[in-house]
């Protein structure tokens, strides 16, 4: 198998041998790596899809990343299906790029190509969504939220606000993608949470696909067979936000008849709860562009890094919007 200078110098920085006198014996021959100009590092990103604000701003901050870290992003867009994520990370191992990079739509069956990745000696850095391998030796690190505190972090909300009262609140719950790490862990995290209290009821739980288009469609047929909902939990923003469209075409005021509940933290979703409309939003943090191409960096000189890097979000409620939107930055 053909070893580029990049990928022998890794393994002998991360043996901690001399380089000079290495670089300098290259046999000459171009590179047949993915054609990383002048000894470029070259990503292969395989993201799900295009499905919400949250994955736009994600799309954006790593492409802007790379183009700011000097990185050939090699880029695709896998519309929310597996096999064609599956398909683009088999094409990054045939082009032998530096590094593989990707979020994985749902949480099972990549073992056969991240174990094809490893065979071709090419490290995998799995960015916002887990995988469920056992073998951790399939990637370098798992860079991204953790789904469950976000859904811990919207139960504690409600259990605020229902403090000390004493009626039965009807929840219906907007799902995410069905297999997604995000979807899965949410709705645990917030299940869990709510279970001590019997008057918390999730009376619907559907997925809406984290769009905003199939967040109005359940959410319409959730207000048609079941007149008295109290609470929306949406595990992302674009589904409470075509939800909101469901509620008003229903003549119900959405933020004060029906409460909502939200994740992601998406400008819109401040938006709404300045205008009174969403009462929370749970922060999950898409900017991870920056962090990504440092980890890329670290991992082609062959440094060790952190297996689990987790990002940084908070909370923000109705009387924090107006405060925090202009500042907002996805
Ligand atoms: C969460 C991310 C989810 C967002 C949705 O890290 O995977 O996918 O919450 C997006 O908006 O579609």
């Amino acid at each position: 198998m053909h070893v580029s200078r990049r990928k022998l110098f890794a393994v002998v920085a991360a043996a901690g041998l001399a380089t000079s006198g290495l670089a300098a014996c290259g046999d000459g021959t171009q590179d047949n790596d993915a054609g990383g100009a002048d000894d470029k590092i070259v990503l292969g990103f395989a993201q799900v899809g295009a499905e919400s604000g949250w994955r736009t701003a994600n799309t954006k901050s790593i492409q802007d990343s790379a183009r700011a870290a000097g990185i050939e992003l090699q880029f695709s867009d896998a519309q929310q299906k597996q096999e064609n994520q599956i398909k683009a990370i088999r094409g990054y191992i045939q082009q032998k790029v530096d590094v593989i990079a990707f979020s994985p739509v749902v949480n099972t069956g990549w073992d056969p190509v991240l174990k094809e990745a490893k065979a071709a000696g090419i490290p995998v850095i799995l960015t916002d969504r887990a995988v469920d391998s056992t073998d951790t030796s399939l990637y370098v690190t798992f860079i991204g939220s953790d789904f469950i505190v976000e859904g811990q972090r919207a139960a504690d909300w409600l259990i605020k606000e229902y403090e000390g009262k004493t009626e039965p609140v009807n929840i219906v719950e907007l799902q995410g993608s069905p297999g997604a790490a995000p979807a899965i862990d949410r709705k645990k995290g917030f299940g869990d949470a709510i279970a001590a209290n019997p008057n918390f009821k999730i009376i619907a739980s559907q997925t809406g696909e984290f769009t905003r288009a199939k967040g109005k469609e359940v959410m319409t047929a959730f207000l048609q067979s079941n007149p008295d909902i109290d609470v929306l939990y949406a595990h992302n923003d674009d589904m409470a936000l075509g939800a909101i469209q469901a509620i008003e075409e229903a003549g119900k005021k959405p933020g004060t008849d029906i409460k909502i509940i939200s994740i992601d933290g998406v400008k819109d979703a401040f938006q709404a709860m300045v205008d009174g409309k969403i009462n929370v939003v749970v922060e999950c943090n898409p900017l991870l562009g920056p962090q990504l191409m440092e980890l890329v960096q670290k991992v082609v000189k062959g440094e060790t890094v952190e297996k689990r890097i987790l990002t940084e979000e908070g909370v923000f409620t109705q009387d924090q919007a107006a405060a925090a939107l202009p500042s907002r930055q996805y």
